[in-house]
């Protein structure tokens, strides 16, 4: 029985060092060293290997070593292999830590302030409490429940939107695509914490800002394929939307002379909102290793009809 690694190689040498210290009984590899292709019954990828089921007969579960699963072919993998995300808490706090940062920055209007330092622009704008600033957020998961449970603490109105009802104390909750519109309608910065499903698919298109208020901005930190790129430009432009703070794109990275590199209105970074941590995601893929042999429910377990 072995333990097959297939991602980061910085992240994966301290993996290394981890199971070795914790559960120094189950053989570890990084690919493409495989050991035994027979013996690997457990797999941690970004992305999986085309022939796994050929190249590994005996797999039993399957780790994505992110919190988003878009980045693979769902379908494609064995269809009674478990397939479990990395909701572990290091990532999650790493998206609280990025999500604060990116709402505060376009409450307190960084993206202008950052374009009047380079042209040598002292100019000040009115400062507004957090109290009359409705912070709504996209997906009410994992990660779209601890940035709200942060944002609380800070004195947002705080809404947010999910496929099915969610109870969320302090924040008022939507569900549906039906309900949409009115939550985005009393919202002044939007968070797109959802997974990409054929569902969520270009979902922050030109009818989705149109709803927003004037002068509400977007933090996308969800898939890059959410987002079309030219209607937030054109959002931009038309001062419909006053900014974005924007860490996932598609493609990525992005080409030469895309109008995200300089846009003096959007904040732009490459993918780095969250990271899945070697620590705590070695901790979750041991307790759910222990679990599945128990056969007990596994954490961060994909539910492959819905894609997420
Ligand atoms: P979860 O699966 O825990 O939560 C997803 C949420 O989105 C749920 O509330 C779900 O609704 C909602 N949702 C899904 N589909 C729809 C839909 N069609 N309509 C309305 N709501 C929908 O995911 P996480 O919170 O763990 O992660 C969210 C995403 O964040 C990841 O999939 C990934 O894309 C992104 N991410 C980005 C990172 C970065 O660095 N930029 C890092 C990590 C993750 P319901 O509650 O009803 O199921
Ligand atoms: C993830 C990511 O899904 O880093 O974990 O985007």
């Amino acid at each position: 029985m072995s333990f097959l690694y297939k991602a980061d190689p910085v992240r994966g040498a301290e993996w290394t060092r981890l199971f070795a210290a914790k559960a120094p009984d189950i053989p570890f590899h990084i690919w493409p060293e495989t050991g035994s292709a027979d013996d690997v019954r457990y797999l941690a990828a970004w992305v999986p290997p085309q022939d796994i089921a050929q190249r590994f007969p005996n797999l039993e579960l399957f780790f994505s070593t992110g919190a988003g699963i878009d980045q693979f072919d769902l379908a494609a993998l064995p269809p009674e292999l478990p397939v479990v995300r990395m909701a572990e808490p290091g990532v999650v706090a790493g998206m609280v830590e990025y999500a604060t940062m990116a709402v505060l920055a376009l409450h307190r209007d960084l993206p202008t302030y950052i374009w009047q330092q380079r042209q040598a622009n002292w100019a000040a704008h009115r400062v507004h409490p957090a109290s009359k600033r409705r912070v709504s957020v996209l997906g009410l998961g994992v990660l779209g429940c601890a940035v709200l449970n942060q944002l609380r603490t800070l004195g947002f109105p705080l809404a947010g939107w999910s496929r099915t009802r969610r109870e969320i104390e302090g924040v008022a909750c939507y569900a549906g695509q039906a309900e949409l519109p009115a939550m985005l309608t009393s919202t002044d910065i939007l968070v797109c914490l959802l997974p990409l499903t054929q569902e969520t698919r270009g979902i922050l298109d030109s009818t989705l800002f149109q709803h927003l208020p004037r002068g509400a901005s977007l933090v996308h930190v969800g898939r890059g394929a959410h987002l079309d790129h030219q209607a937030l430009v054109d959002a931009l432009e038309a001062g419909w939307l006053s900014g974005a703070v924007v860490d996932v794109t598609d493609p990525e990275p992005l080409p030469a002379g895309h109008p995200f590199w300089a846009h003096p209105k959007i904040l732009l970074t490459p993918h780095i909102a969250s990271m899945t941590q070697p620590e705590t995601a070695v901790e979750l893929v041991l307790d759910n290793i222990r679990r599945h042999e128990a056969g007990e429910p596994l954490i961060g377990l994909v539910d492959r009809t819905r894609g997420y």
